[in-house]
């Protein structure tokens, strides 16, 4: 049996407001990697609320619709930021409570990090260099945007013993299987939509993230959607509303849904229509859809692929 612990870091910045940011790549991996045989998987999300001691979270202030403020704490600023005159701070659990989870956890063999903004790469480096001094025996990967935007500094800054770089999870499987703790893959056991994100691996879940699609057909030169996901994925409705029923059943409070896609109102006549509609035939009356990411208006740009959209 192998055990994998899955972490999202802090973030460290300027300012940070939750609008749903919940690590959903990390939750469709452990999703993947629990289905083989003897992995036992677990998370630990530094900015999951309900870990802060009570007296921290009654400071903090949350909406019942999953958004709200993250519990800081002023941290020195990394040398290039030194003449900004802001407070620079670590967003999430404080660090005394990240050492007692890693201590309460069943000891990893692993460690799986994700970053989402590359920027927010001092939260990876701390986070990763505290797993180091708690489980000096467990390994640890680095993924997500930090090593998959800027491979050259992951590799050298981050601390993690493996960075895997890009949104395939074939690499991550191939290397877990060459230390031994995972079989070798199956033909398309990457394959992302295959699975559903591994909600329930949270004890309390306030919202729901939905992805419909995969990138975007657009090629915005400053925008990374392309070098993310170079292939634009789309989900079929029906598929998309049983993942909504599914964790609907699972916590029946649940009422806030936000969408992750880069181009949710793309087609959107044969694709989040048709999704809508089967929501409102079934149930669906008092969800709440929420789209913190852009919305996308279907306009010339896309499309376009000759980099001046
Ligand atoms: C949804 C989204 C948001 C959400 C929150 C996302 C979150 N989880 O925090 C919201 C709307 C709040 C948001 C906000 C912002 N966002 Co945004 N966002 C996205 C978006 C569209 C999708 C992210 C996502 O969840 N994808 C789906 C999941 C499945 O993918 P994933 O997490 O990357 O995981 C995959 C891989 O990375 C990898 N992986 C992940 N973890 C691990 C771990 C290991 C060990 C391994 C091996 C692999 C691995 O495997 C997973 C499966 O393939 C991306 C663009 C994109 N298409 O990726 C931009 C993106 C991440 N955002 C971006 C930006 C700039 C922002 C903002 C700064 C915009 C602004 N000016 O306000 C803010 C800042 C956020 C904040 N202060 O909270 C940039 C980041 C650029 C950068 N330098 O880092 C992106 C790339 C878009 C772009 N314009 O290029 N964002
Ligand atoms: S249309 Fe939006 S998501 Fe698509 S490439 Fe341009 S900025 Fe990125």
């Amino acid at each position: 049996m192998s055990e994998i612990l899955l972490l999202n870091p802090w973030i460290t910045d300027f300012a940070a407001y939750d609008l749903w940011a919940r690590p959903l790549g990390l939750l469709y991996i452990g999703a993947c990697l629990r289905r083989l045989p003897g992995v036992g998987v677990r998370l630990l999300d530094c900015l999951d609320h309900a870990r802060l001691p009570p007296g921290l979270a009654a400071r903090v202030r949350r909406r019942a619709d999953g958004r709200g403020h993250y519990h800081r704490e002023i941290i020195a600023k990394p040398e290039p930021l030194r003449g900004i005159k802001r407070h620079y701070c670590r967003y999430g659990i404080p660090e005394e409570v990240f050492r007692q989870c890693l201590r309460q956890l069943p000891t990893p063999d692993v460690v799986l990090v994700t970053s989402r903004m590359t920027y927010w790469y001092p939260g990876v480096q701390r986070a990763i260099a505290i797993v180091r001094e708690e489980l000096p025996t467990a390994r640890v990967v680095l993924g997500g945007l930090y090593p998959t935007l800027c491979p050259r500094h992951a590799r050298q800054f981050s601390g993690a013993d493996a960075i895997v770089s890009g949104t395939r999870l074939e690499p991550l499987l191939a290397l877990l299987a060459s230390w031994k703790l995972v079989p070798p893959p199956a033909p398309g056991a990457d394959h992302l939509f295959s699975v559903t994100p591994a909600w329930d691996l949270y004890d309390k879940l306030s919202s729901l993230v939905l992805l419909t699609s995969l990138g975007c057909p657009g090629r915005c030169p400053y925008c990374a959607a392309a070098r993310l996901w170079p292939v634009y994925q789309r989900r079929a409705p029906g598929e998309v509303f049983a993942e909504l029923r599914q964790w609907r059943t699972c916590f029946p409070g649940l009422r806030d849904v936000a969408f992750y896609d880069d181009a949710l109102l793309l087609d959107a006549d044969r694709h989040l229509l048709p999704f809508l509609e089967l929501v409102g035939d079934n149930g669906g009356a008092g969800l709440r859809f929420h789209t913190p990411n852009g919305l996308h208006v279907p306009a010339a740009p896309v499309g376009r692929q000759d980099g001046q959209g």
